[in-house]
């Protein structure tokens, strides 16, 4: 047998902090260890001193954070005889569940909102062999079917509320502390049901207390005893945190947080609270300036809800809530491949075609630079 160090995913990187034994099957597609990038540009363009660091998500097997959680999910339902999983998804979720159920070789079922999701992520859910339920209602609707269904059929719920999910996600506070050799000063985040903001508080809050038979301090060395200022960012029009209650009928063109019911409502205030953080929102028009603002200036793409992240921590550098010198983590949940349809909409120049010619080609390239 080979005896390389192969990386084998994020349960088996961080299995002394997760709910594992030695005879776990890992569920694994390689899932974890994205790259921490430092923004190179923006800061320049911000003419502001800070160090802010893109968690590059979308890396992750099927393009987005969700498979930190899925891969635990799966596992442990795999672990516990289950023969089949079920979600309501904005996208991603689904399109995570598909991958895992396949890898396992169990059953999915995803209910997702008729027409409101990206492109990419039906393709994944549709390519995997998951079951397709679309249903005229949105991603609310479908998570209260989903927890009404699982009641009475056997079907394990992967969505957010399944304690394992959380574990997994909290994996990414260990690698950003992990890389930086340090905890942020603060850490951005779009939020949607307020799970992956939940994840990062569990993760920081047990590094900060090695002291856990948790066995957190393996990985936290370095981590001195602080944990970073959680800061949440939704879209203006599915905003439940600033409103403060539960909204009907959320709307966003960021389609991954079309949210109005959040499942983490309770953790997420608490993370807000005890890291003397806070919420904020952006308007959709804010939200794709950031994307493109991101890829034109930096070369990252990411999906439109992750772009909440650098957008809303560029507004608060800028306006002095995040103080100059500081250290800050922006999460990019999602790819940008996985909304190739908002993308390409946003693009005031569409490619034109030209004649197969020398000259053609000659003038085109002339005329721009
Ligand atoms: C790219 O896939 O809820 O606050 O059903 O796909 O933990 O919900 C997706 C959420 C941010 C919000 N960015 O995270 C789903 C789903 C992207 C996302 C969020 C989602 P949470």
């Amino acid at each position: 047998m080979p005896q390389g160090n192969r990386y084998k995913g994020l349960i088996d990187k961080f299995k002394a902090v997760l709910p594992v034994s030695d005879t776990t099957r890992f569920i694994s597609l390689g899932e974890g260890n994205t790259p921490l990038i430092k923004l190179e540009n923006i800061p320049a363009l911000i003419g502001k001193n800070v160090d802010i660091y893109v968690k590059y998500e979308g890396l992750n097997p099927t393009g987005s954070f969700k498979d930190r959680g899925m891969t635990m999910a799966v596992t442990k339902a795999v672990e516990e005889g289950s023969q089949a999983i079920i979600c309501a998804s904005t996208g991603n979720t689904s399109a995570s569940a598909a991958a895992y159920a396949a890898r396992a070789g169990i059953k999915a079922f995803v209910l997702i909102p008729e027409g409101k999701i990206a492109l990419g992520k039906l393709a994944q859910a549709m390519m995997h062999g998951a079951e397709i339920i679309q249903i005229k209602g949105n991603f609310d609707h479908g998570m209260q079917l989903v927890k009404e269904v699982a009641e009475h059929a056997p079907v394990t719920i992967v969505n957010s509320i399944n304690p394992y999910r959380l574990q997994g996600q909290k994996t990414a506070a260990y690698e950003i502390v992990e890389a930086l050799g340090q905890v942020p000063d603060y850490h951005c985040l779009p939020v949607g049901n307020a799970g992956n903001i939940s994840a990062h508080w569990m993760g920081y809050t047990e590094m900060a207390q090695p002291e856990n038979e948790s066995a957190a301090g393996n990985y936290s060395k370095l981590a001195v005893n602080k944990r970073p200022v959680m800061v949440g960012y939704q879209a203006a029009g599915a905003a439940p945190f600033l409103k403060g209650e539960m909204i009907d009928d959320p709307e966003t063109v960021a389609t991954a947080i079309r949210i109005g019911r959040p499942q983490s409502w309770d953790k997420a205030w608490a993370a807000q609270k005890e890291s003397a953080g806070w919420f904020d929102l952006l308007t959709d028009e804010e939200i794709l300036a950031a994307q493109k603002l991101l890829t034109e200036k930096e070369g990252i793409f990411c999906e439109p809800a992750s772009a909440a992240s650098v957008g809303g921590a560029i507004r608060d550098i800028k306006n002095g809530k995040i103080p100059e010198g500081s250290t800050i983590v922006c999460t990019l949940t999602g790819h940008g491949l996985k909304d190739p349809d908002t993308a390409i909409s946003q693009c005031v120049a569409q490619p034109q075609a030209i004649e197969a010619s020398l000259d053609a080609v000659k003038a085109a390239i002339l005329d721009k630079l």
